[in-house]
């Protein structure tokens, strides 16, 4: 990579330079993967990241923001499905880590080693940004639950071994009554309905839960709590988010750079064009100033902070947004080359689009930014 000035920042710490530079070397030499079968494909990537010990990173009793992002950026500019793979180990667990008892804890050795795939499971087809009006129900049934009910746009649905599943125990109205369960993927009335197929392929689907029985353990924290944990886990991931758009941003930086000082166009370097040195210079104001946002929202994070609610909305809205904008320069200073199938720019201008939805969408995170700044 060009820039790595921003690991200087006063933001990361030693170890972290050592994180980036273990992982890079890992990139450099496994990655990317074939994407033609993209189950096999992110169970190859999670069992190998696991292998080579970076899934310890995500999840445990403590979660260091930090190398979660920078793990996240760098995965993110050498292959999107490896860091879909890296991060859902850890958005699928996050509920777990933060508020899951000791034995719920058992199954992180498992995510954390690559032997399980994690999924989180809070979309239902008529619920998406408004989670608090979620209608998947689940009954107290003698010492337990019974679920009954629908989630879709699941990352991993289909190929992963536990799902985190938000659903409606009515302790109270909207937000107050919804609690978090643990629900391994072999937990009969656990149907995988639709298989889903989007701009860039990721492993997604559309769950069913029918009669589905859990014991009162599946319980992950207190009844009523559901909406709070998945706003905390969400907290910790969006942040995330905003590092892989950055990561995304960076190689399409990268690429065009490289590409500005080896074209020539009217009898001159590409780079020697001002009009591409302004485009050159907007990508790479976008990019650090997006770092700057991610690396703010994972450090307060760290640091102690108990929400980073707003911190972590304007990292992933202003990260993906302009991580798009970057990407669309990108192709527009590759020519034909940027939207020819199998090119890098023409992969990642499909990557990047659902970022600025998926986690709470751009318009959400302006919501939350605008709300926060109206409390003070
Ligand atoms: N951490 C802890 N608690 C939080 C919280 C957070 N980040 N955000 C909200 N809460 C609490 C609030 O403090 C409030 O508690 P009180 O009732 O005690 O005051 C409660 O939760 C309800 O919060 P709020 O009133 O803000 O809820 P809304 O229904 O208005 O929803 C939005 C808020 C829209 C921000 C929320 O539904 C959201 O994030 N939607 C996007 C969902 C999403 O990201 N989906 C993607 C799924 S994964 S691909």
């Amino acid at each position: 990579m060009s820039d790595t000035s921003f690991l200087d920042w006063p933001f990361l710490e030693a170890r972290h330079r050592e994180l980036a530079d273990e992982l890079e070397a890992w990139c450099a030499a496994e990655l990317p993967r074939d994407h033609a079968d993209v189950d096999a494909c992110c169970v190859r990537l999670v069992r190998d990241l696991g292998r080579a010990g970076f899934l310890e990173l995500t999840g445990g009793d403590a979660i260091d923001v930090r190398s979660l992002c920078l793990a996240r950026e760098t995965l993110a500019r050498h292959d999107g499905l490896a860091d879909f793979a890296f991060a859902m180990q850890g958005l699928g667990t996050g509920a777990i880590s933060l508020y899951g008892t000791p034995e719920q804890k058992q199954w992180l050795e498992r995510t954390r080693r690559g032997e399980a795939l994690a999924a989180f499971a809070l979309s239902e087809p008529r619920s998406g940004s408004d989670v608090a009006r979620l209608d998947t129900i689940a009954e107290r049934v003698g010492d337990g639950y019974r679920l009954d009910g629908e989630k879709t746009w699941i990352s991993n649905g289909g190929i992963a071994d536990l799902y985190t599943v938000f659903a409606r125990t009515g302790e109270g109205p909207g937000a107050k009554g919804l609690s978090a369960f643990l629900v391994p993927a072999d937990t009969p009335g656990l149907e995988i309905r639709e298989r889903l197929e989007t701009l860039s392929p990721h492993p997604l689907a559309r769950l069913g839960f029918n009669d589905l029985r859990l014991p009162r353990s599946a319980l992950i924290g207190e009844p009523g709590q559901g909406f709070r944990i998945a706003m905390a886990v969400l907290d910790v991931f969006r942040a995330t988010v905003g590092a892989a758009a950055l990561g995304f941003a960076r190689r399409a930086l990268d690429e065009s750079l490289s590409r500005s000082r080896s074209r020539e166009l009217f009898g001159a370097q590409l780079a020697e064009l001002q009009m591409v040195q302004g485009h050159l210079a907007d990508m790479a104001l976008d990019v650090d100033a997006a770092a700057l946002l991610v690396y703010r929202a994972a450090w307060t994070k760290d640091q102690g902070a108990a929400r980073i609610t707003r911190e972590a909305a304007m990292a992933k809205l202003y990260a993906t947004d302009r991580a798009q904008r970057v990407i669309d320069k990108a192709v527009q200073l590759h020519g034909g080359d940027g939207v020819r199938k199998g090119h890098i720019v023409e992969s990642l201008y499909r990557e990047i689009r659902a970022l600025r939805i998926y986690e709470g969408a751009s318009d959400v995170q302006k919501v939350v930014i605008a709300r926060s700044c109206l409390a003070e």
